[in-house]
């Protein structure tokens, strides 16, 4: 059996990337594709509980420190990553190095080359989907503004950082302001495409 598909879901606060992860995991589950669901920040592991903090404004961190931790939560889960595709899992990771760049810019001033830089080397992702949303969505829907990085301002930064991130190769592009359903059937559709390819022969890349 081939190796698992490695599938991350990137987009603005609110975009619904933790809805459609979930409808993702629960449809390929009912066909009997192995897989698995990460988030990052993974907020369970220690530097992970420190992201939280800083996520919730308990505590602060220079912007190129916040970014240092975002991207040594996702060293530190490598290992388990890797394992996991190996094993013919396929996994559904909602956020993962694009995240990682796109906000740390935004947020510090430097470059994006300057903040792709900790992630390099990591397993690259097979397939990114991106939910677009607008700005004026976006604030309506629920629980908008309570954590640090939801300011319209600083989410206009970050998507245009996104745009310049995408790469024709592996994203996929999904206008994220239809209903869950139709937005959930164009993924799928796209995801099963790549756990074939995935499984038949491409071996596993490392983030440039
Ligand atoms: N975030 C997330 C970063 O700033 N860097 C990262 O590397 C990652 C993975 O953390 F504002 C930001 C993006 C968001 C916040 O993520 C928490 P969720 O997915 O909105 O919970
Ligand atoms: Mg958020």
């Amino acid at each position: 059996m081939g190796r698992g598909a490695f599938i991350v879901f990137e987009g603005l606060d609110r975009a619904g990337k933790s809805t459609q992860v979930s409808m993702l995991t629960d449809a390929l589950r009912e066909r009997g594709v192995a897989v698995q669901k990460q988030s990052f920040p993974d907020r369970s592991t220690a530097i992970g509980k420190l992201i939280d903090d800083y996520l919730t404004k308990k505590v602060e961190f220079s912007p190129e420190a916040a970014h240092l931790l975002f991207s040594a939560n996702r060293w530190e889960c490598k290992d388990r990553l890797i394992k996991s595709l190996e094993e013919g899992t396929t996994l559904v990771v909602d956020r993962y190095a694009a995240s990682g760049a796109a906000y740390a810019a935004a947020n510090s001033g430097q470059t994006l080359e300057w903040c792709s830089q900790p992630d390099r080397g990591l397993p690259a992702p097979d397939l990114v989907i991106f939910l677009r949303v607008g700005e004026e969505e976006q604030q309506k829907r629920a629980n908008w503004g309570e954590e640090r990085f939801e300011r319209v301002e600083t989410q206009r930064k970050i998507g245009k950082n996104f745009d310049r991130l995408a790469d024709s190769r592996t994203w996929f592009g999904v206008d994220a302001q239809r209903d869950k359903a139709a937005i959930h059937a164009e993924i799928l559709e796209r995801v099963l495409k790549a756990i074939h390819e995935c499984a038949d022969q491409s071996p596993l890349e490392n983030q440039e």
